[in-house]
């Protein structure tokens, strides 16, 4: 599959489309040219594939938005500029496949905010997590305001952004950044061993926890509710849903345990 930017390589494994972040002398940092060609990959997801998995080169996933960008900015520029972040970020959130990511050392400011967007995070021991931004004297912008305060809470965010503190991986765990440890240098194994399984599930399963569950969590408890009943009545008679279940029911599906 051709490239979409110098910095960004894709490579599909069967059902698995590998998505790199390749910019190790900048230590990940996000361009312009990189959003875009994010938003590009994740808008166009090639046939066939059921997951992907996001990762970044060298020691870092991300240091976050290309500072060396930041000129003299109208407000209206900031705003395209944001919205730019926002367009390519929720083309990972609600796109056609789930994304787990996988981190290493710094996953900080946007890289942070492209990490929450994904759906699965696997950190590596030497992950750790900050908002710059607070201390750069900017606010966040791509996202990490509505996805953040889902993944560990707003007054961690606030402090996080008022003090300079930096999470560590494990710590992170706790809190709800990323939902699996890796030793140093086995997190993409494990991150494509996850997407592997994924990648077994029904699709209307897959698409109902993308597309459907977050919608609920944002909803007031009533239209939650018929959202829920709504999806579940969609996926239980699909055909096959009825083939899982009967192949449970006659013994043929694994078991939980
Ligand atoms: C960069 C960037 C960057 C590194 N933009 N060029 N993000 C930050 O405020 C984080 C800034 N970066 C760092 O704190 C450190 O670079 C790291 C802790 C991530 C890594 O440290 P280290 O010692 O391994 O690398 P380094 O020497 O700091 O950086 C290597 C090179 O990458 C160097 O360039 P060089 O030409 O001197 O070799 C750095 O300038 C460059 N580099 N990070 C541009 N971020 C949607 S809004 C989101 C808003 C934000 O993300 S704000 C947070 C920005």
């Amino acid at each position: 599959m051709a490239d979409k930017s110098t910095f960004l390589e894709v490579d599909q494994q069967e059902e698995i489309l590998f998505v790199k972040i390749n910019r190790p002398e900048k230590r990940n940092a996000i361009s312009d040219e990189l959003i875009m060609a994010l938003e590009a990959v994740f808008s166009a997801i090639p046939a066939g594939v059921r997951c992907a998995v996001l990762h970044g080169e060298g020691p870092h996933f991300s240091a976050g938005l290309d500072l060396s960008e930041l000129q003299e900015r109208t407000v209206v520029e900031g705003l395209h500029h944001s919205r730019m972040w926002h367009r390519a970020l929720d083309r990972i959130q609600f796109g056609t496949v789930p994304v787990v990511a996988v981190l290493t050392g710094a996953c900080v400011g946007g890289g942070l905010e492209i990490a929450a967007a994904c759906h699965i995070r696997v950190a590596e021991q030497t992950t750790f997590y900050a908002l710059p931004e607070g201390q750069r004297g900017i606010f966040v912008g791509g996202g990490a305001s509505v996805r953040l305060p889902k993944l560990i809470g707003m007054a961690r965010m606030s402090d996080m952004m008022f003090t300079g503190r930096v999470i560590q991986a494990e710590e992170g765990v706790a809190m709800g950044f990323s939902q699996y440890l890796a030793a140093e240098g086995e997190g993409l194994t494990q991150g494509l061993e996850l997407a592997k399984r994924i990648a077994q599930n029904a699709e209307m399963t897959n698409y109902a926890l993308m597309h459907v569950l977050p919608r609920i969590a944002d909803s007031a408890q009533s239209e939650g509710l018929l959202l829920e009943s709504l999806m579940a009545a969609i996926a239980q008679s699909s055909p096959e849903a009825k083939q899982r279940l009967a192949d449970f029911l006659e013994g043929r599906a694994k078991k939980i345990v």
